[in-house]
Parts: C-alpha cells; sequence; structure tokens
C-alpha cells in the first residue's frame, strides 16, 4: 500500500475532524520521521511538542518494553511499584509536593478546575456552586464539553453546546483585565505562560508576574497549562520560570511521556492537592504502572540530556536565523526556546500552502490560526540540522 491508499483508507472510514497533510508515517527515530514510500522528513512539529525527547528515544524505550512485560495496568484500587516513584521524582524536578496523574492534557485541565472549584468552596468560603474561574481570550486548553464552554473559538465550540457555566474569559496580555473581573467568587485564573494554539503568542514582559501578584492579593488561585510549554520546550522547565512565577497549580501533559504514551498531570502543593477524598476524582488509567514507568524515563532523558537548556541555546539560534531571512510575506517571528511561530502577511494567503511546500523538501509542520507556521521540533534536535533546513525554509518563504 501506498500513501494514497492510505489516504483513501482514512478518508473513507475514520472520522473527518482532521485535514492532515497527506503524508503517512510509518516510522520516526530522534527528530527525523519516514513515510511509508521511504521518504525522509525533519518532524518540525514534534506532536505539539510530545515528542521533545525524540522519536522512539532508545531510553523511553527501555523502560517501556521492561514495564510492559511486567505489568502494565493496575487500576488505583490497587496500588504500584511505579507511580510511588513518579511522585517523588516529579516533586524532585519540579519543587511541587504532589500530583495528580491522569491521561490527556484536556483530563488534567478538568482536574484542575475541579480542584480550584473545591478550594473555592472549602478554603476560601464561596458559595457552592458559584464559583468562577477566569480565563483568558484565544486560550486552548482542550476538547472537553467544559473546556470549549469557555473558548473564544467559535470553531471549537459553536455546535457544541449547552455549556458550562462559571468562567469569564477577557483579553490575553492585559493584567489589568484579570484584576477588574475578579469578583469575592473567583476560585482561579488559568492562563498558558504562552498561547500554543492562537500562534504562538507571548504576553507583554511582567504579565505573568502582575496575574500573579493580582491572584495573591485577591485569595484566587493563579493555574498555569504548561502542557505545550512546559517539560523543556520554550528553553526552561517552565515557561512561567521566565518570570519566577510559581502557579498554585502547573498542568503537564504531553511530553511528560515522551510521546510514547499519554500521561498528565496536575503538579500543586499539599495544601491544595490534598483537598480531593477518595472517590472525588479518578480515571481507570490515570497513575497507570506502564504510564508511570514511561513518564519517569521521559523525564530523566529530559534531565539528563539537559534539554531545557538545548531548547533555550538552540531556540535562540533558529529564531535569529528564520528572523533574518528576507521574505516579502513574513510579518514576523517569535517565539521562546524552541516554540517558534513565523506569522505570514495576510496577503500570503495562509501557510497552509507553505505547510505544502515545506513538506515537498521535507520538513514537516503545520499551521496554526490560519497565518503562522509554527516551528517546534524535538529538543534533541542539533546546530547542523538546523542550519541544513535554514535554504528550504528560505525559499518557501520567498515563493509567489
Ligand atoms: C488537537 C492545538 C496545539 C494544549 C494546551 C491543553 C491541551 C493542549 C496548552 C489539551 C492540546 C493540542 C491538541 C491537538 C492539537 C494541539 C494544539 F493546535 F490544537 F492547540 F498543541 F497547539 N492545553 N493541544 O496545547 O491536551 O487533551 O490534547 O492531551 O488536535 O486537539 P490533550
Amino acid at each position: 500500500m501506498n500513501t494514497q491508499d492510505f489516504v483513501a483508507l482514512e478518508e473513507k472510514f475514520g472520522a473527518h475532524n482532521y485535514h492532515p497533510l497527506d503524508v503517512v508515517i510509518e516510522r520516526g527515530e530522534g527528530v527525523w520521521v519516514y513515510d511509508v514510500d521511504g521518504k525522509r522528513y525533519l518532524d518540525c512539529l514534534s506532536a505539539y511538542s510530545a515528542v521533545n525527547q525524540g522519536h522512539v528515544h532508545p531510553k523511553i524505550l527501555k523502560a517501556l518494553i521492561e514495564q510492559a512485560s511486567k505489568v502494565t495496568l493496575t487500576s488505583r484500587a490497587f496500588r504500584n511499584n511505579q507511580l510511588p516513584l513518579l511522585y517523588k521524582e516529579l516533586s524532585e524536578i519540579t519543587g511541587y509536593e504532589m500530583s495528580l496523574p491522569m491521561n490527556s492534557g484536556a483530563e488534567a485541565v478538568e482536574t484542575a478546575i475541579k480542584l480550584a472549584r473545591k478550594w473555592a468552596y472549602r478554603v476560601k468560603g464561596v458559595k457552592r456552586h458559584d464559583a468562577e474561574i477566569i480565563v483568558v481570550d484565544g486560550n486552548f486548553h482542550g476538547r472537553t464539553i467544559s473546556i470549549v464552554s469557555f473558548s473564544s473559538e467559535e470553531f471549537y465550540k459553536g455546535d457544541f453546546g449547552p455549556f458550562t457555566p462559571g468562567f469569564i474569559s477577557v483579553a490575553y496580555g492585559d493584567a489589568d483585565a484579570i484584576a477588574d473581573a475578579i469578583t469575592p467568587n473567583t476560585a482561579a485564573v488559568m492562563i498558558e505562560p504562552i498561547q500554543g494554539e492562537a500562534g504562538v503568542i507571548i504576553p507583554p514582559d511582567g504579565y505573568l508576574q502582575k496575574v500573579a501578584k493580582i491572584c495573591r492579593k485577591n485569595n484566587v488561585l493563579f493555574i498555569a497549562d504548561e502542557i505545550q510549554t512546559g517539560l523543556g520546550r520554550t528553553g526552561r522547565l517552565f515557561a512561567c520560570d521566565y518570570e519566577n512565577v510559581r502557579p498554585d497549580m502547573a498542568i503537564i501533559g504531553k511530553a511528560l511521556a515522551g510521546g510514547f504514551y499519554p500521561v498528565s498531570a496536575v503538579l500543586a502543593d499539599k495544601d491544595l492537592l490534598g483537598l480531593f477524598s477518595p472517590g472525588e476524582h479518578g480515571s481507570t488509567f490515570g497513575g497507570n504502572p506502564l504510564g508511570a514507568a514511561v513518564a519517569r524515563a521521559a523525564l530523566q532523558v529530559m534531565v539528563n540530556e539537559k534539554l531545557a537548556e538545548r531548547a533555550d541555546e538552540l531556540g535562540t539560534y533558529f529564531m535569529e536565523q528564520l528572523a533574518e531571512i528576507p521574505s516579502p510575506h513574513v510579518k514576523d517571528v517569535r517565539g521562546k526556546g524552541l516554540l517558534i511561530g513565523v506569522e505570514l502577511k495576510p496577503e500570503a494567503k495562509g501557510a497552509r500552502r507553505f505547510c505544502e511546500a515545506l513538506q515537498d523538501r521535507g520538513i514537516l509542520v503545520k499551521e496554526t490560526h490560519q497565518h503562522v507556521i509554527r516551528f517546534a521540533p524535538p529538543l534533541v534536535i542539533d546546530k547542523e540540522t538546523i542550519d541544513g533546513i535554514l535554504p528550504p525554509i528560505r525559499e518557501v518563504l520567498n515563493m509567489v
């Protein structure tokens, strides 16, 4: 079967909730993926930052195989010998006293929302069912009904109401707007330190500091969604580290298990995460020994291979090189670490055709919000590989 055969099967039997590029990947190794026709591509998406450690990292693969041959799923009705070690190592690496493991990012976001509400009722003294959570326009936190309830993107929510109440959205990057939206019922403010899906939007310097301060002053929790930005992607362990901000809750996912397995988590201290009682929250798969063993190995790789430092150094270099490319189409190049957005002018007629042209030249990227090409290769990329893709990128950014 060739590419066209696989595409035809997928279109016929699969739901059409995606419009992927027509590249059918069969194998991956490090920063490279290979399609069914044997063509090699540089992966500049990294599964939306889930494969920061590179495809099929041998150390994570080893942990997966070893654990899979012992025991994979025990349920949380019993204990397993991997989860306690993941808890301990996560705490040592992130500085949070506790964590709560889930599977997808959206589930971890839902978990954080539940915890914030419970805190509001049990600790802050908000009347039951009145808690409010402040979010920001352009947010992306996942696809569940509650999460799309507070999306500002009509496309994500349009046909999916009725919606979950209790969310207020204000402009991103405007700390005063958050201060103005706070009421005695406000449980939490939840933001992405850099908005990925919205087009790699970086808030003004000092925004996270200001928001954290406003939260502290008003007895409101500060929740950072670091699912895409966390674990080294932006050149720090967390994007919030750039402003020395420590959120009350940090939500992580994606790269937590290096792309081998869906593992997410809410990180917080004991005064918060200690609020859940047995039976109030959980998941069949969350905290399973296979996921925990894989996450432990993925975290080890992140630390041992200094992936945040690599992202910082190589991201700065890559962004400088991209910014120097003369192009009639480029409006802005921005990013932090290896999360880089190249925004095209509206006259360029959308980023999609540029992504397709890059695909033809062996580089896989995905447009976001129509006019932005996002470059986010695995953090194990090296300078020579970046140098190798600059000429084709230069060529594509100068297409007519
Ligand atoms: C899709 C986007 C990226 C996230 C943040 C939570 C989640 C995500 C900051 C939910 C997920 C995804 C999901 C994927 C595409 C992707 C994406 F373009 F849609 F927005 F990365 F930029 N918080 N991001 O970025 O995590 O439940 O998916 O594990 O197609 O929905 P999830």
